[in-house]
Formats: structure tokens, C-alpha cells, sequence
């Protein structure tokens, strides 16, 4: 029983006419986007389908013909006649535009009830489609195809090839739809299995026990599979079933992630018919992953949806911060940055009348979505903490949101010292720098000394015109296991900061550094080597360029002074005292320098700051990363590496300043 091409099918082909005309309306592209929109037209039907419990599996298969297939276990699409169309419900559903295409419409209402929304597209762009209804203990099927039309030399599209027939008898009921997308419409028709795949999980995890298949029955599968995903060659048939559904999704994104809390938090509200699941769990990460959905549609520019979410989330944890006592009276807010560090949210909305905004339109603007995200979260949030169980989790969330808090706080400060740098002299923070009085950055040096009475003879002993003095009073702050915020709370370090006029961390800038060599003094002793080490792993791991660029020094200044009459002659370690000694012959004096502090100026000056006698040695990244080890083994908590490395370098060479880091 084949229709004919009769008169009223021309009223219908008009329709479906305007799509071919005018696919870009319709469907955005003829590129991969827009075929692939073909197959999510057929998908989301079924989807809807199944949202309403009707049914709970969807199959989806790539044929080899380069057709694709998709079944449903739902009601089947209705069979009998429309008396007003004279049409039976199948053939409503493939011949019929739905007032206005899609992408040209400014409000695109959720379905939610308007069933088989853009299948007649989807049979208009295609060279054939075949429809397989199951209802009422019967097998219906139906297909349409286009041809060309020499008359208007045109391709007339969706034209019902047979009527509705009835095919069999079966138990089952559910919809099934195969067709093949018009080569001449798209650039290329080949599906991409990857693509196909990504958005079938994340529709299985939008839709909580759905059932989701998909197959790949091609024979040349590679061509749309990623070459790199071996076992997906072989896979031809995927499974996404997730019972959890936003939980299992959210458990999916932190997989290989470390999670602060084991349990994720799953909040669930309606208000002004505006529906909405939401699931959060906290990772130790540094940023924020929320994706957001509406009817399914990923929102990806964000929106009203995801504002409203974020105020809630801040106001609540705020007021808990307060309740637990981790915020004082006086103390400020936390900031909504603070308490999305390490967040992984998905945030699902269902509502009508949807309006998209922003520069890819996946940016919701509906303002009502922002008051009933904001109840909703509020409500449900306070519910979800009031339960005693959940006191840890909280807790451990909110003093992570305090960290989050303290590290912005350095950045800030951070930022603050850079922009101080142009009044360097009049900061009192570099109150004890000796600056130079030449300007030029490329033949400057800033020694770093150890103690403050060495810094004094150094002071005076050297050429104030390219070098600059700090001292350092006493250890430095070790900056193992020190966040930014600690270290630039320090005041010996943020001298040196300031003095070096880089900044630190995101705002480092090696070209406003005011000095080509950075040489750290320190005694050739176990407290010297230490401090060594420590402003070494400072700029190993806050100022890494220094050292590549390789301006940071050590300074050696000689352990003996060897003098016979007037001569007088340095030796820097054991080895070169013996050899000085044997030159002298008898009769010579030996003076052993303790520290730095020892020398007099002028000495200070020929032995260690005059650039034509000293022996300074530039340290590059091995020493650094040793020198930042040694550290950690010294300072931090695990004791037996730390008296292993005492027993093993417990006799310091004390002229060698890299032998005493072992390297
Ligand atoms: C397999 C791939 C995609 C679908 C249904 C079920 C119904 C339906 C679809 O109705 C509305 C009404 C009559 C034309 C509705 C069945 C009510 C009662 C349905 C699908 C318009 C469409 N029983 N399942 N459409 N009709 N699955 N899967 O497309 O006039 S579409």
C-alpha cells in the first residue's frame, strides 16, 4: 500500500520544504554540529519519553550504511488518524514543522509534553527515514525519502514512500527510528563515535536510570574514534546506566581526584515550577568545576541558574563559618571564590520558556531561575548541614574556604609589594638595605649577609656605587611547608622581596629585577650552610627564574689567613692552607675565621666582595632542587631520612658549600 504524491502531501512538502531551503534555521550548521544535531533531535524525543516514565531504555546504533538507529521501550509514537490533519499520528510527527525553527525562535519553550519536537527536521534533511511504531499489540512502520525533482529541479524531501503499515504482532511497545542524513545538505555525514558517546553518558547521568546504549556497527570505525582509545576499536557496544544519577556524574568528574569529603552532597528543590538537582563534593584542588544544565542542555556560558546557586552557597557557608565559630564578630566574609576552591558541582534545571543569551547562547537570562536556584540551594543546604552526621563535612569545607581566604589574601599583598617597588627607598620595609647609587640593573649586585655585624663590615667595605647590602638577622623563616601567605608574613623575606623588586609568585617579573648577581654571604659553617639552603629553596621555589637565569650566587669568604711579616695570603679550604703554609715556609701565622663578622672591612673586600679577587660560584637549578631536598630532610616531619643525612654529612667540608647540600 503506497501513498500517492497527492495534492495534500504538497502542503506538507512545502513545510519541510523551508527546512532544506534554510537548514542553518533549523539546525545551527551543515557542519558535524548540525549532523550530529539530527541524531540529538531523535535522541531528546525519546529522552523526553523516558523522563515522563514511559520508558527507561534507549538504544542508539551506528550502521554501516551510514544510517543511525534509535529505539525506545516507551508508548510508541501514536497511530491513529488527527481529524483535523487527516494524518496519522506518526506521520504528524515527520511531516509537520513545529511553528518556528529552533535557532530562530527568541524563547525556546522545554518540550515537557511537545513530543516529537524537530523530528520533521530531521526528516527533511534526510535521503530516507524509516519509523517503527509498537502500540496495542501491533508493529506499525512507515518511510519517507527525498527526490529529485526535475520539474522545479528541486529535491523534495520527507515524502512518505508507503503509509502507515502494519507490519506484525508483538507484546513490546517503544519507537524506532533509522535515517540516513542528505550528503547533499551536510559537508560530511560520517558520525563521530567519540562525540556520540560523551553526550549519551552525560545524558545517562542527567537522567537517572535511563538505560542508554550505544552500538558502533560500522566497518570502519576508526575513521570517527579516537586512533588513541585502543579498547574502543574492539568495544562496539556501551552501556551508560547510572542509578545515582548527578551523584554518580559528580563521582565520575572527581575519579581520579582526591576528595576532601567521601560523601557528596545532593540538594533537590522545586519552587515557581522551576526543578532543580544539584551534587557537590570537594577535591583538594585550586579550582572551581561546576557545570550547569538546563532541560538538559549543557549552559556552559553559565547564567541566572548558576548566580543564584553561588549566592546561596556563599550566604550559607557564611553563616555556619559564623555558627562553628571560624568567624569571629569582627571578622569579614569569606568570599565566593573561597568556598568554590576545590568545588565540583553539577547543577541540573528544568523549566519553560527558556531564553538563552551570551556569544555561543549557552548562557541562561531567565531572572526567575536566579530567586528559585537561590531558595532552593538556601533551603536545602541548610537542611542538608542541620543534620548532625553531615558536622565534618561541613567543617572541612569551611576551613578550606578559610585557607582558600588566607592565600588570596597573600596574592594580594604580594601585588601590593610589586607596586611598592617604584618607591623602593621611602618603603620601610627595606629599612636595613645598604642600596647602591648606580642604577644600572645589569652591573648591580645585592649581597645577601649573614648577621648584622657582618652586614656592617660589609656595608663599609664595598663599592657603594654596584653594590647593595642586606643583612639578615638571624635564620630566615624555613619556607618548607609554608603557603605564600606565611612566607610573606616574614619579615626577612619580604625584604628581600621588596629589595629585589620582582614580586613574587603570579606577579614574579624577572625584568623589574634591580640586580644581575644576588650573592648570599653566609658563615662557612653548619648555621651558614643552613641559611644557605633555606634562602635557596626560597628562590627555588618562589623566584625559579633567578636561578635559571642564573642570577644567584654564593660568596665564598676564606677560612685562614695566613700571614708572614707583611705577606699576607687567604686560603679557602684545607687543601690550599697546607699548600700556602709549605710556600711561606717557617715562621708564618695562621688565623682561623670563625664567621664573616671576623674580617675587617678592607678584608671583607679583597677576599670576598672585590670582583677582580673573590671566588663567588653561580648556582644553577640542580643545586637549587638539592638545596630545596635538603631542606625538606632537615626541616620536615619524617625523622629517619633527617639523621640519616646527619650521619652522612655530619663532616661539613666548609669550603664546599654544595658538598655540605650532598651533592
Ligand atoms: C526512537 C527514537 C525517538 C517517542 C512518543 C510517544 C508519544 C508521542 C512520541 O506522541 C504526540 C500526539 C498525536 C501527533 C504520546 C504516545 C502520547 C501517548 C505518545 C521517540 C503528536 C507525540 N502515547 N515516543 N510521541 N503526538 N519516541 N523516540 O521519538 O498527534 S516520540
Amino acid at each position: 500500500m503506497t501513498k500517492a504524491y497527492d495534492a495534500n502531501d504538497i502542503k506538507v512538502l512545502k513545510g519541510l520544504d523551508a527546512v532544506r531551503m534554510r537548514p542553518g534555521m533549523y539546525i545551527g550548521t551543515t557542519g558535524p554540529r548540525g549532523l550530529h544535531h539530527l541524531l540529538w533531535e531523535i535522541v531528546d524525543n525519546a529522552i523526553d519519553e523516558a523522563a515522563n516514565g514511559y520508558a527507561d531504555k534507549i538504544e542508539v546504533t551506528l550502521l554501516d550504511d551510514g544510517s543511525v538507529m534509535v529505539e525506545d521501550n516507551g508508548r510508541g509514537i501514536p497511530v491513529d488518524i488527527n481529524e483535523t490533519l487527516k494524518l496519522s499520528g506518526v506521520e504528524v510527527v515527520f511531516t509537520q514543522l513545529h511553528a518556528g525553527g529552533k535557532f530562530n525562535s527568541e524563547n525556546y519553550s522545554y518540550s515537557g509534553g511537545l513530543h516529537g519536537v524537530g523530528a520533521a527536521v530531521v526528516n527533511a534533511l534526510s535521503r530516507w527515514l524509516e519509523v517503527e511504531s509498537k502500540r496495542d499489540g501491533k508493529v506499525y512502520r512507515q518511510r519517507f525519502e527525498s527526490f529529485y525533482d526535475k520539474k522545479t529541479d528541486k529535491v523534495v524531501a520527507g515524502i512518505p514512500v508507503t503509509g502507515l503499515e502494519e507490519v506484525g504482532t508483538t507484546e513490546a511497545t517503544g519507537t524506532k527510528i533509522r535515517f540516513l542524513p542528505d550528503d547533499r545538505i551536510f559537508d560530511d555525514i560520517r558520525f563521530n563515535y567519540d562525540a556520540i558517546a560523551k553526550r549519551l553518558r552525560e545524558l545517562a547521568f542527567l537522567n537517572k536510570g535511563i538505560e542508554i546504549v550505544l552500538n558502533d556497527l560500522r566497518k570502519d570505525k576508526e575513521d570517527t574514534r579516537e586512533k588513541n582509545i585502543i579498547d574502543d576499536k574492539t568495544n562496539i557496544r556501551k552501556v551508560f546506566l547510572y542509578t545515582g544519577g548527578l551523584i554518580d556524574f559528580v563521582g565520575y568528574i572527581n575519579e581520579d581526584k582526591t576528595v576532601i569529603h567521601p560523601e557528596i552532597i545532593f540538594l533537590e528543590g522545586e519552587k515557581d515550577g522551576i526543578s532543580a538537582q544539584i551534587a557537590i563534593q570537594y577535591t583538594d584542588s585550586y579550582t572551581e568545576s561546576i557545570f550547569s544544565y538546563v532541560n538538559n542542555i549543557p549552559t556552559s556560558e553559565g547564567g541566572t541558574h548558576e548566580t543564584g546557586f553561588k549566592t546561596a552557597i556563599t550566604k550559607v557557608f557564611n553563616e555556619y563559618a559564623r555558627k562553628f565559630n571560624y568567624l569571629k564578630e569582627r571578622d569579614s566574609n569569606l568570599s565566593g571564590e573561597d568556598f568554590r576552591e576545590g568545588m565540583t558541582a553539577i547543577i541540573s534545571v528544568k523549566m519553560r520558556n527558556v531564553q538563552f543569551e551570551g556569544q555561543t547562547k549557552t548562557k541562561l537570562g531567565n531572572s526567575e531561575a536566579r530567586t528559585a536556584l537561590e531558595s532552593i540551594v538556601t533551603d536545602q543546604l541548610i537542611y542538608f548541614i542541620e543534620n548532625t552526621t553531615h558536622d565534618h563535612i561541613v567543617k572541612l569545607i569551611i576551613e578550606k574556604a578559610i585557607k582558600a581566604a588566607k592565600v588570596r589574601e597573600a596574592a594580594r599583598k604580594a601585588r601590593e609589594i610589586t607596586r611598592k617597588k617604584n618607591n623602593l627607598e621611602s618603603a620601610p620595609l627595606v629599612g636595613k638595605l645598604a642600596s647602591c647609587t648606580g642604577r644600572d640593573a645589569s652591573v648591580n649586585e645585592l649581597f645577601i649577609v649573614e648577621g648584622d655585624s657582618a652586614g656592617g663590615t660589609a656595608k663599609q667595605g664595598r663599592d657603594r656605587r654596584f653594590q647593595a647590602i642586606l643583612p639578615l638577622r638571624g635564620k630566615p623563616l624555613n619556607v618548607e611547608k609554608k603557603r605564600l601567605d606565611q612566607v610573606l608574613a616574614n619579615e626577612e623575606f619580604c625584604t628581600i622581596i621588596s629589595a629585589l623588586g620582582t614580586g613574587i609568585g603570579e606577579d614574579f617579573n624577572i625584568k623589574n629585577l634591580k640586580y644581575d648577581k644576588i650573592i648570599i654571604l653566609a658563615d662557612a659553617d653548619q648555621d651558614g650552610a643552613h641559611i644557605r639552603a633555606i634562602l635557596l629553596t626560597f628562590f627555588f621555589r618562589y623566584m625559579k627564574e633567578l636561578i635559571t637565569e642564573g642570577h644567584v650566587y654564593i660568596g665564598l669568604s676564606p677560612l685562614y689567613k695566613i700571614s708572614k711579616g707583611k705577606t699576607v695570603e687567604y686560603a679557602y679550604n684545607d687543601e690550599q692552607l697546607k699548600d700556602k703554609i709549605k710556600k711561606m715556609g717557617k715562621g708564618y701565622v695562621v688565623q682561623r675565621y670563625k664567621g664573616l663578622g671576623e674580617m675587617n672591612p678592607e678584608q671583607l673586600w679583597e677576599t670576598t666582595m672585590n670582583p677582580k679577587n673573590r671566588s663567588i660560584v653561580q648556582v644553577n637549578i640542580e643545586d637549587a632542587a638539592q638545596a630545596d631536598k635538603l631542606v625538606t630532610i632537615l626541616m620536615g616531619d619524617k625523622v629517619d631520612p633527617r639523621r640519616e643525612y646527619i650521619n652522612t654529612y655530619a663532616n661539613f667540608n666548609k669550603t664546599d658549600v654544595f658538598q655540605e647540600m650532598g651533592v
